[in-house]
């Protein structure tokens, strides 16, 4: 028996106001397209079987790495971090599961949390590992690094924490392990370069071997931060040429946030599709280097971009083609439920301008070297408003037309933050 948070009577209520004028709206885009030989109710059929899962840790303010500013009524345990991703699935019903984050939200019977989160609307999906911070009474410490540390009960250590991850996501119904290592250096000569990397090859390879024969495992690559000099598995290259030793079942994953200033990122992505090793997607945003900032808040184009390589790719499989898409952001000034409400709506959006594309105009201009056609192809679809078919897509599910507005009339962190008690201060994670 499925209890969402929000009364259904509110949010169709909300619904009701706007009905008439996205039925004008729906009806007129979809008389645009069909004069290019579009059938509206096709994407509204692909945007309606889209999703992407939202982050366990996104549910609270991140803050920074200077400070965090906590809400009233944010959530303090996995319980109450459910219930919020709940109100973010029932409003966009476009984020049916939630990627939990070890130690962070251990409980001692996942069973129960598996049910919990069913009775809630909410699967299961990527389990991320967390070796990047030490935790009370862990006996060795991750200063000098987790799975490429010099130390070999370290390193041990690290490998037990992933495989107790996969085993705590085997419970909970996922697939995917989520691997990022904050190892690294600050200072040249710190660590060999070479040596650190065999290190983590032969540890990650113990992860591997764990792995249960339907799971994959996600390198996540990141350039900087926590170590600002080096880092282990720094970029896209890295991140497959590790992948490619490691076996089939490891893919790379792309934070947007994690590259160097400026790199092309949808080129990365047919780069790794075009090898089999692209796994999956942590959408944010950014403007000078991993700020986690809210999904297309910045940079819609690129992240229209990265979709139209999505498209090509599924339209062009390799070796399974199936990405977890997954929002990844710090919510530093904003209620964290709005601010992935409104990033859900961003991806979807740019998912369903991609849809949109003129493959056939696009293909044929590449061809022909007709620069400016194979441009307009992408700029056509880039410049229309698929609001409407997103809109629809939320109301046939039972989601909200103005998701902002019925989140805002339901008063739900206000009365969480009668319930819930308050989040201490202090930095926030990075
Ligand atoms: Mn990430």
């Amino acid at each position: 028996m499925t209890q969402l948070p929000l009364s259904a009577d509110l949010i169709a209520e909300a619904n009701a106001r706007h009905a008439e004028a996205l039925d004008e709206d729906y009806d007129a885009l979809g008389r645009k397209l069909a004069r290019t030989g579009i059938d509206i109710d096709a994407v509204l059929g692909r945007v309606a079987s889209f999703s992407v899962a939202v982050p366990s840790w996104g549910a609270g303010r991140g803050g920074t790495r200077f400070a965090k500013f906590p809400i009233p009524g944010e959530p303090t345990n996995i319980h109450e971090k459910l219930e919020d991703c709940a109100v973010i699935n029932q409003l966009s019903r476009v984020t049916p599961r939630v990627s939990p984050h070890f130690p962070w939200d251990k409980v001692s019977d996942f069973a129960a949390l598996r049910e919990e989160a069913a009775a809630l609307g909410l699967g299961w999906d990527a389990v991320n590992s967390n070796t990047f911070q030490d935790q009370p009474g862990q006996a060795h410490t991750y200063a000098n690094g987790s799975l490429s540390a010099q130390d070999t009960a370290t390193r041990q250590q690290a490998v037990e924490h992933n495989i107790e991850c996969i085993e705590i996501g085997q419970q909970l119904g996922s697939t995917d392990l989520t691997v990022w290592v904050g190892d690294g250096t600050n200072f040249p000569g710190q660590q060999d370069f070479a040596r650190s990397l065999d290190r983590y090859l032969d540890a990650a390879s113990q992860v591997y071997a764990a792995l249960p024969d339907d799971w994959r495992m996600l390198l996540e690559h990141k350039m900087f931060e926590p170590a600002f000099y080096s880092t282990v598995i720094s970029d896209w290259g890295s991140s497959i040429l590790a992948a490619q030793e490691l076996g089939p079942k490891a893919k790379c994953l792309v934070d947007l946030g994690h590259h160097a200033p400026n790199v092309n990122i949808e080129q990365i992505v047919a780069r790794l599709h075009r090898f089999g090793k692209l796994g999956g997607f942590h959408f944010n945003d950014s403007k000078y280097g991993d700020d986690d900032l809210d999904s297309g808040s910045i940079n819609p184009h690129q992240l229209f971009l990265v979709f139209n390589e999505l498209v090509e790719a599924e339209l062009n499989p390799r070796d399974g083609f199936n990405p977890s898409y997954m929002i990844d952001q710090s919510h530093n000034v904003t209620d964290p439920i709005e601010s992935m409400l409104s990033s859900a709506e961003a991806i979807t959006g740019c998912f369903a301008k991609a849809l949109l594309v003129d493959r056939d105009a696009l293909h044929a201009a590449q061809e022909s070297n007709d620069t400016m056609m194979a441009f307009q192809a992408l700029r056509r679809a880039y410049s229309i408003d698929v609001a409407p078919i997103l809109a629809k897509a939320r109301v046939a599910a039972g989601g909200a037309i103005d998701v902002l507005e019925a989140y805002r009339l339901s008063q739900y962190r206000a009365r969480k933050a009668q319930e819930r008690r308050a989040v201490g201060l202090g930095a926030g994670i990075v």
